[in-house]
């Protein structure tokens, strides 16, 4: 089954997963990936996610091969540009920025990078990039000059993955940006839940299990960590741990 498929498997079903976001700018040595590697393989992590708004180092390869090489888990690029690409990994988000007005990353990348993937086996994921505007101005909103979608905008960021939804996206990524000072909120979240039938993605400033939960209960499918397991990497069992009683729940409840 492909990625995307056992994600709208698992949404329609109520079930929830977990990513954790890897960023190649912030790993010196990937040696030192190891005990997070273990960590979400122990706590039944769903996917890791590779990629950064910005990619000053060249070890994107390294990260994705450091982390096949130890686990199953599947791996997702998560691109900042298109040339963020990485046969190695399993799939791509391929990600248009709907809640942007920069053609470039509307369609431009993607024209550049559409030959170079039809050359791999990456299975190509299309995704609508929704970014929430989180309180100070976050590298993604910089890097791609667009501007998030005001938090308190619920209907304008639901019309947004409604037209990415109608345009054939299929699946919506809610991001608040990395290290966000505000996660995304539960309205916001749930407004857009109800606009579509794609699973849907939220990410940024996740820093708690509590935020985890809120953002699950709300009607995220996934939800991404990244920033927060650099300061306490054992935040993951507990979101873990969190998300695996939800799906025990679900299937209890059949
Ligand atoms: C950022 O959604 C991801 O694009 C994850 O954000 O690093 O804040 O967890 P954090």
């Amino acid at each position: 089954m492909t990625i995307l498929d056992s994600l709208a498997v698992k949404s329609n079903a109520g079930k929830k997963s977990v990513a954790v976001l890897i960023d190649p700018d912030k790993i010196e040595d990937t040696s030192k990936l190891t005990p997070l590697i273990n960590l979400a393989n122990e706590n039944c992590v769903d996917y890791f996610l590779v990629g950064g708004s910005l990619i000053t180092s060249t070890n994107l390869s390294d990260v994705v091969s450091t982390i096949k090489e130890a686990v199953t888990i599947p791996v997702v690029i998560f691109p900042g540009s298109s040339m963020q690409i990485d046969p190695g990994a399993d799939a791509i988000l391929f990600l248009s920025l709907i809640s942007g007005r920069n053609p470039d990353l509307l369609i431009g990348q993607h024209v550049v990078a559409a030959p170079i993937l039809k050359n791999t086996n990456l299975e190509v994921i299309p995704t609508g990039y929704v970014l929430i505007n989180s309180g100070r101005t976050t590298s993604v909103a910089y890097i791609s000059n667009t501007t998030p979608i005001p938090d308190d905008k619920y209907s304008l960021a639901a019309c947004t993955a409604m037209a990415g939804e109608m345009l054939g996206l299929k699946m919506m990524y809610l991001d608040a940006g990395s290290g966000a000072e505000k996660e995304i909120n539960a309205r916001m979240i749930s407004t857009v839940r109800k606009s579509i039938k794609t699973p849907l993605v939220v990410g940024g400033g996740i820093d708690s299990a509590r935020k985890a939960i809120t953002a699950l209960e709300a009607g995220a499918d996934m939800i991404v960590i990244g920033n927060a397991l650099e300061k306490n990497p054992n935040l993951l069992i507990e979101i873990s741990d969190k998300v695996y009683d939800w799906n025990q729940s679900v299937e209890a409840s059949k």
